[in-house]
């Protein structure tokens, strides 16, 4: 069993822009608390949470690293997020495992566009925040104009837990401390303001406050927890991650005033399905049974699938039996770690509190509960809001018996990156994969390419257009083949009618009197349905239509189903050319979140892409978020657009929202470029 107890532990994750210097305050913590002997760093690409190949290449984190230290019996596991925009899945996984999300900002750039994105999130989940000025040791700081920014920007409740003093050199705690010498603001009015917000949320002790003047730290502890619970404070503390100033302090903060997983909001856990489901509170109780959650899954090439977990009830042990979300067969949890980076540490058991992995179970997946009583089937945590991966790319094996392994590898990506998608066209014959940017793509790609080997060559995907037709229309083909030996014979008449948008397609038997026997019906429909997939005018399915097959004829030797499938096929192709043929391209809703100065260039950007916009919303302090409906074939390279217009600041979502006819002129292109394929192949 563990030394420790939940109390005794800390979960905290660091989150915040790329390059504000967390993962080199991670190696930094780790150094001081002894957990590493000497200090890596991400320019020689060996610290502890960039150990990835990529992120030694790209000299950024791309992915969310764990590790734990002990300061003062205190117990910390920390999870370095990547800042990057591609890479917010990660973060926003790890905010699912902690009870402190811990906003790191650049002293040098200030608050970011990652920042706000950031904090957006932990509010959305209801973590207790804190902030950390990084970089105080940077040329060009203003810390004073930096705290005003953030209080200007996150609230008033942002307020100093500690200061830098001795022109940078130091850093003094306000909290424990009513008095002392600090290089800006000062020790006594921070502490002031500290105490005066904290005993706002316990009005028993704010008339003690108010009688005596003065009011002790133990006093202040509960209440504290609770200001940050109620996101009533919002501590900032600073340090310097690259000379070592106030990491010690910061450890002190993790030991004496982060919440331990009693003190936090407990995670927001549901039990049952849909509209029936309830609010579940998991107890931090060892004793319980157990629920633990998995918020990252790694595909290790030498130890294979993990399932990375934070414990949220019961004590998970070494040789347990655990359940799978609502599986019925439990698995033995042969191997239990605790990740360091990239090395796995064999423990025998975890608390409620701490975070750990498991491996090799196949049904682990990501945001799986585990658990070891049917008690907890049927139990999950309120879903995570993830970015919807919109960039996409085509892509192809260049040998074609790699393709099976490409689908495989895939697969294995998507479940470890709930920003990744693969899809399959099976009727352009196109696997598409789809990522949060440019650079998310890239690593993916690299990935496929150097751990799995695959060769791959890759395309923009085509655009999902339709066709459909405009009017009724009459269809007729006569299938006769006769040479030599057995014939073919069918005779197919048909009608075929427009459906309204997003029925898709019906098929009407309306023969009388056996002149199509019915067994020779689905082959009719099948032929039907090879022209409509494989679309008339221009090479794309067909939908919203209605197949009236309603006379025909047969001959009792020559029919075959062959001869069906053919007269089919030529029937509707015949009747789509009288029926006055369109073409259906996808629109989707886009939201374009970019700072006040630049809604007139997204309003400008919209409307020349033939699109229209819905509204403007104020989003925070000065982000603006402007609406619209825009075809998807307008938005190729839309991130690329979008990161020149506003200096990288801007970010935008689309989903599909109803497919639109394409003007005429676009139509003939189509139909055009199809001609053409056709005539090479
Ligand atoms: N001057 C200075 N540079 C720092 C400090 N912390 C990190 N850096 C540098 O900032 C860059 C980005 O750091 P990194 O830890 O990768 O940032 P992350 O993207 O937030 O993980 C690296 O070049 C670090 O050496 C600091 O406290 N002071
Ligand atoms: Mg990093």
């Amino acid at each position: 069993m563990p030394n420790y107890t939940t109390e005794a532990i800390r979960t905290v994750a660091l989150v915040g822009h790329g390059a504000a210097g967390k993962t080199t305050l991670t190696e930094a913590l780790l150094g001081r608390a002894g957990a590493i002997r000497s200090l890596g760093s991400v320019e020689r690409g060996n610290t502890v949470c960039d150990f990835d190949p990529l992120e030694k290449t790209y000299g950024h984190s791309l992915n969310a690293a764990l590790v734990n230290f002990t300061w003062q019996d205190i117990h910390v596991h920390l999870i370095d997020t990547p800042g990057y925009p591609d890479f917010t899945g990660q973060a926003i996984g790890a905010l699912a495992a902690v009870e402190t999300a811990i906003v790191v900002i650049n002293a040098q750039a200030g608050i970011e566009f990652a920042t706000r994105r950031m904090m957006k999130w932990a509010q959305a989940r209801k973590l207790c925040c804190m902030i950390v000025v990084n970089k105080i040791d940077a040329e060009n700081v203003d810390l004073p104009a930096l705290l005003a920014d953030i209080q200007g920007t996150f609230g008033k409740e942002c307020l100093p837990i500690n200061l830098p003093a001795h022109a940078g050199k130091d850093i003094v705690d306000c909290f424990f401390n009513p008095d002392g010498e600090s290089d800006f603001s000062s020790v006594k009015a921070a502490h002031a303001a500290l105490v005066d917000q904290v005993v706002e949320v316990d009005e028993a002790l704010m008339a003690i406050y108010l009688e005596q003047g003065e009011i002790s730290a133990e006093q202040l502890h509960a209440p504290f927890e609770k200001a940050l619970r109620e996101r009533h404070l919002i501590p900032v503390c600073f340090t310097s991650a690259r000379n070592g100033t106030g990491v010690t302090e910061l450890l002190d903060v993790f030991a004496k005033l982060a919440p331990n997983p009693r003190e936090g909001n407990p995670p927001p856990f549901l039990k049952g399905e849909g509209a029936d489901a309830v609010e579940f509170h998991a107890e931090p109780d060892p004793a319980k049974h157990v629920l633990a959650h998995v918020f990252k899954v790694i595909i290790d090439p030498y130890v294979g699938k993990l399932g990375v977990f934070r414990v949220h009830q019961g004590t998970v042990r070494r040789d347990a039996q655990l359940f799978v979300g609502d599986g019925t067969r439990p698995f033995k949890v042969a191997h239990l770690y605790l990740l360091q980076g990239k090395e796995y540490v064999e423990t025998d058991a975890l608390l409620p509190g701490d975070i750990g992995a498991v491996a090799k179970v196949e049904e682990v997946e990501f945001d799986a509960v585990l658990h070891d009583s049917h008690d907890e089937d049927h139990i999950h945590l309120r879903p995570l809001e993830f970015p919807v991966p919109m960039h996409g790319l085509a892509v192809e094996t260049k040998k074609k018996n790699d393709e099976q392994r490409l689908f495989e590898v895939l697969h294995k990506l998507e479940l470890e990156d709930p920003c990744f998608r693969m899809e399959r066209h099976p009727n352009t014959n196109e696997t598409v994969i789809r990522a949060l940017g440019d650079l998310h793509l890239r690593t993916k790609l690299e990935k496929l390419t150097q751990q799995y080997k695959l060769e791959l060559t890759t395309k923009p995907p085509r655009i999902a257009y339709r066709e459909t037709i405009s009017r009724k229309a009459e269809g007729h083909c006569r299938h006769k083949k006769q040479t030599g030996g057995a014939g073919q014979f069918g005779e197919v008449f048909l009608r075929i009618e427009p459906l309204p948008r997003g029925k898709g397609y019906e098929f009407v038997d309306q023969v009388k009197g056996g002149v199509i026997p019915t067994v020779f019906i689905p082959a009719v429909e099948k032929g039907v349905r090879m022209a409509l997939d494989a679309g008339v005018i221009a090479g794309y399915p067909v939908d919203d239509l209605r197949v009236i097959v309603y006379d025909g004829k047969h001959h009792p030797v020559d029919s075959k189903e062959i001869a069906f499938v053919s007269a089919g096929r030529k029937a509707v192709i015949d009747a789509f050319s009288k029926a006055g043929a369109i073409m259906l391209e996808p629109i989707v809703n886009i939201d374009i979140d970019a700072p006040e100065a630049y809604v007139g260039d997204m309003t400008a950007e919209i409307a020349s892409k033939r699109g229209q916009i819905t509204g403007t919303e104020q989003r925070s302090a000065d982000i603006i978020s402007t609406s619209g409906q825009v075809p998807l074939a307008e938005l190729t390279d839309f991130q690329n657009r979008l990161r020149s217009l506003t200096g990288g600041q801007g970010s935008y979502s689309v989903e599909f929202s109803h497919y639109a006819q394409v003007p005429a002129q676009m139509q003939q292109q189509l139909v055009s470029q199809h001609k053409v394929a056709q005539e090479e192949d």
